[in-house]
């Protein structure tokens, strides 16, 4: 019997994050779920963005499927961002973003790359001060932190291979060249370690033109290991590319209790309307299924999300007119 603590956050947190429940409800695995609180609105009521509760929760749970949360751009004393203490709390040192096409107009076809993001370190450790008018931030990069992400995209190259019966490729995206300390042992790491899974084609590949290959020919890749920031910003351009943030899930792996989730934020504009796309919460949860080791169950799910795609079901985010609900209830229903 496996348990998974929702975490609905803020905005259309609270609307994707049920749909995905109530799908993986029909499914009749058994599964318990417990809702905890976390994000800035329960920063608001209870003083803390994710309570001792919710975090012991988190923790006592197989997976977590978390939704959106909104943290300020400006220092709000005693907040802290929850999805960032849940990756650190946890030691969930991947991220694991997947981008494919979708049957629809609104994807390019063609695509199925693997963007694995490096997620404790990097510019996100929260070392940042001030001294006067300059303001400064450390962007850590270790040998451990390094080694261990490459090793995860490897693992995840020659799984993809062995699924899609196709060789596997590994491109290392940093930029070394100007960030010559930071990123230099980033690359250095990277090649050492890809050097242990000879399989693999290795090419490295400098941000910047990471992110043109991205949209001129992102047929050409397979899985692309990087650092924290790297990985944020490539990922959303990536998703942009088959529907855009709506349909991107993830899934931060490592030590505790993994935490799957949409890549979308809260999007306060449209919170409350019932017209948020559910795709990314719901890829999310097919994405925790196969964690969960319930493979079969994880590709129906995908799959009841295609189809329920290529029927013509959409959002407004991906040009179409149907919402949050009408969208969950025919993926249910390919699912009864
Ligand atoms: N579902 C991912 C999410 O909420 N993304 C927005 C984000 O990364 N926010 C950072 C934060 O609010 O701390």
């Amino acid at each position: 019997m496996k348990t998974i603590c929702l975490i609905p956050g803020d905005g259309i947190g609270q609307e994707v994050i049920p749909a995905a429940a109530e799908v993986l409800q029909t499914l009749e695995l058994g599964l318990t779920f417990v809702e905890a609180e976390a994000g800035f609105a329960c920063f608001e009521n209870h003083g803390s963005a994710l309570p001792d509760e919710s975090l012991d929760m988190a923790r006592k749970s197989d997976a977590v499927l978390f939704g959106a949360t909104s943290s300020p751009s400006t220092i709000v004393a005693g907040y802290r961002s929850p999805i960032l203490t849940l990756r650190r709390e946890f030691d969930l040192y991947a991220n694991l973003r997947p981008v494919f096409s979708l049957p629809g107009p609104f994807s390019r076809p063609g695509i199925d790359l693997l963007i694995v993001r490096e997620n404790t370190e990097g510019l996100y450790s929260g070392r940042e001060h001030q001294e006067g008018d300059t303001a400064i931030a450390e962007r850590v990069i270790t040998r451990q932190g390094s080694e261990r992400i490459v090793r995860t995209a490897c693992e995840q190259a020659m799984l993809r291979a062995k699924q899609r019966g196709k060789p596997p490729m590994l491109t290392i995206v940093h930029k070394a060249n100007v960030l010559k300390l930071t990123d230099g042992l980033f690359r250095e790491c990277a090649l050492k370690v890809a050097a242990e899974f000879p399989e693999i084609q290795v090419n490295e590949s400098l941000v910047d033109s990471a992110a043109m290959k991205l949209v001129k020919s992102p047929e050409s890749l397979d899985v692309l290991v990087t650092t924290n920031l790297f990985g944020d910003i490539l990922s959303d351009e990536a998703s942009a590319l088959v529907g855009g943030l709506g349909v991107a899930p993830s899934a931060n792996v490592g030590k505790g209790t993994p935490v799957f989730e949409p890549v979308h934020g809260s999007a306060p504009d449209i919170a409350g309307k019932g017209i948020a796309n559910p795709v990314g919460a719901l890829f999310s949860a097919s994405m925790m299924l196969e964690t969960l080791e319930f493979l079969q169950e994880a590709a129906r799910v995908r799959k009841a999300v295609l189809d329920t795609l290529a029927g013509g079901l959409y959002t407004v985010d991906m040009g179409g007119k149907n919402t949050t609900e009408e969208f969950t209830k025919a993926v249910k229903e390919r699912l009864q």
